[in-house]
């Protein structure tokens, strides 16, 4: 079956993906993705979601002493010969895409490292950047941790906002990993109207600096993806790199959210996993024209210490 759907109303797809490991060639892992863009299409899905960094293994888990040792993990174009594959089959299958992946730019002569998403539209497009605003973790090695977690020092913070585009028919956005959890992220969204949020994540099952909560990360992560959902009148797409990777436990989970907060699909594994629900963009006015009207509820001027500076 070919892609069925209208603009407005289609199917659209999470695509999990289950652990990677450190010496798996990009070729690999596209061919992964490959196999899920098939069953995609067999199901008639319009718009599918890969996670965070969905090229490599999650880099950060490991102190590099040298760029050379971590260069390897960025990807200097986009698209790239590793990835052309995935455009091509995502165009001809009338499919549009949203993928994470590390980026290295060259600003002012500089290389600049971001934890980068891109939407690609069902023409093969790329319609919207983003780059990684909330970095988790920390900047120095830490020994004494099981494994690392250097987004700080492997990562510049993204310098293109919270931007959305309109994309085939709906105003979407992207937030990563750990964005899905500042309220603030979602409703820079909100405010401009998005319709369908795409968050890939890494998520380990472990937190070295409170283990306490360690049980909680699931309830944690759909917590933070229904609340956004919710309180902006949006779609949300989250989409988990899952399982165990080279030693480290990540968390599943991979779901779509009705704009009402309510999950409508649900990964029943930790491994490559298409996860599908009907969308209708129109449902989004279910609550973005009633409890969530921000033109007639909202009270702006009241909000400063929300921009204020973080020492003030
Ligand atoms: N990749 C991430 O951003 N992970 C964080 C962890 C470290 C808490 C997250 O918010 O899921």
């Amino acid at each position: 079956m070919s892609n069925t759907g209208t603009d407005r109303k289609f199917i659209a797809a999470s695509a999990q993906l289950g652990p990677i490991a450190c010496d798996e060639p990009r070729s690999s892992v596209v061919g992964r993705m490959l196999a899920l863009l098939d069953e995609a299409k067999a199901r008639g899905v319009s718009f599918v979601v890969f996670p965070e960094l969905a090229l490599t293994t999650f880099f950060p888990r490991w102190f590099f002493g040298n760029d050379a040792d971590l260069d390897v993990f960025y990807e200097r174009a986009m698209p790239n010969a590793d990835v052309a594959p995935l455009f091509e089959a995502a165009k001809a299958a009338g499919i549009g895409f949203h993928l994470g992946y590390a980026e290295l730019a060259e600003e002012e002569g500089r290389a600049v490292r971001y934890n980068t998403a891109i939407l690609v539209d069902r023409e093969g497009k790329i319609a919207l950047k983003y780059r990684k605003i909330h970095l988790p973790g920390h900047r120095e090695h830490e020994p004494e941790r099981p494994f690392q977690h250097l987004e700080k020092r492997y990562f510049t913070r993204g310098n293109l906002g919270f931007p959305v585009a309109d994309v085939d028919g709906g105003r979407y956005g992207t937030l990563i990993c750990n964005d899905r959890r500042w309220p603030e992220a979602f409703r820079m969204l909100g405010l401009q109207g998005a319709e369908l949020v795409a968050v890939g994540y890494n998520t380990p099952q472990h937190y070295p600096p409170a283990p306490e909560h360690d049980h909680l990360q699931d309830f944690h992560n759909h917590l933070s993806l229904q609340a956004g959902a919710y309180q902006n009148g949006t779609y949300v797409i989250g989409s988990a790199k899952a399982g165990f990777e080279e030693g480290c436990e990540l968390i599943g989970g991979s779901c779509i959210v009705a704009p009402t907060g309510e999950i409508v699909a649900l990964a029943a594994t930790r491994g490559d996993e298409l996860v599908t629900a009907p969308i209708n963009l129109d449902r989004c006015r279910e609550i973005k024209a009633n409890i969530f009207n921000f033109a007639l509820h909202r009270e702006p001027d009241t909000y400063g210490l929300l921009t204020a500076p973080k020492d003030a």
